[in-house]
């Protein structure tokens, strides 16, 4: 029998703040114990010019959909971006997940993910020194249907050795319960990793243990940005409405932690798992720099000219 759903006992509102007269302490300490925290209207400053250059890049993507790569997740197009079986009646049999925008791509991309207040509440969270995770990261639900992303861990792809990475998830457009909020679920971060399944979407927590009904769901203006833990759980529903549903992610870590597992479906879990304790720092790429300093470790070195 399916146990009652525990309701989250927090509301958007407790876990929100405006940037505007913003307290980093009490911000950071809302984090902590929630694991999620709303900075609304944090990066407001990007938006304009992170919509188009997000719109850029799908354009470029459909047009390159026929050089497209067959992968497990799915086909990539030439340009990086990930494509997954479209809903039934859409006008193309594929639908865009992820865009392949980064920070090699799209100069507003970089600018947001250095924001100088972001960084403020990172820094109170993860310490002095933090470096990006990976080269950032959007996604896109179509309209009439784009998809959902079920509940999930982040860890459950990227499980770290120590703290683990922050993301901070900005709206491009005003979302809502039509066009794809994101859900997320207070206090989770405590929980461990969880088990996942595979889901049309990739790796999801089964649904019958974690059903929507337990998560929070974050409305929100265009700007509005969502800082969650690699543990704290979270997801999507679909879109709903006519126009497309763009957000846009940034990940920051400690200059010292580093991914032990790494994965996207159960199977490729399986595997990465028994390699888990042979992960080092110093096989994974070094990110940027955006706060601090990086102490020299013999085993993480660089060379003059940052090679390794
Ligand atoms: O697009 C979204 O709303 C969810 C993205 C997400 O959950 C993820 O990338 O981990």
């Amino acid at each position: 029998m399916m146990q009652k759903v525990k309701e989250p006992e927090v509301s958007a509102d407790d876990i929100s703040v405006p940037v505007e007269a913003l307290n980093v302490a009490e911000a950071a300490a809302i984090y902590m114990q929630h694991g999620c925290l709303v900075v609304r209207g944090l990066m407001k400053p990007y938006i304009a010019d992170m919509a188009a250059d997000i719109e850029a890049t799908v354009r470029q993507s459909i047009a390159l959909l026929d050089k497209a790569e067959r992968k497990p997740e799915g086909w990539v197009s030439p340009n990086g971006s990930l494509f997954i079986p479209a809903p039934e009646g859409y006008r193309r049999d594929k639908q865009i997940m992820t865009v392949g925008i980064s920070y090699f791509t799209s100069a507003a991309f970089l600018r947001a993910a250095v924001d100088p207040t972001a960084l403020d509440i990172l820094e109170a969270v993860l310490g002095p020194n933090i470096e990006l995770f990976g080269n950032g990261q959007s996604l896109v639900k179509e309209p009439v249907g784009g998809h959902p992303k079920h509940l999930h861990q982040d860890s459950a792809y990227f499980e770290h050795r120590y703290e683990g990475p922050v993301g901070i998830l900005s709206y491009v457009v005003d979302t809502d319960l039509v066009n794809g909020a994101l859900h997320v679920v207070p206090g989770s971060h405590k929980q461990g990793q969880l088990q996942h399944v595979d889901t049309f979407s990739h790796l999801g927590l089964d649904e019958d243990e974690w059903p929507w009904e337990a998560s929070l769901p974050i409305v929100g203006q265009a700007g509005d940005a969502i800082l969650f833990h690699v543990r704290t759980i979270h997801g999507s529903k679909q879109n709903h409405s006519q126009t497309p549903r763009p957000v846009f992610i940034n990940r920051y870590r400690r200059p010292d932690d580093f991914a032990i597992i790494r994965a996207t479906t159960t199977s490729n879990r399986v595997e990465a798992e028994k390699q888990a304790e042979n992960a080092r720092r110093e096989n994974e790429p070094q990110g940027l720099m955006v706060r601090g300093f990086r102490p020299f470790s013999e085993a993480d070195g660089v060379g003059a000219d940052g090679s390794r």
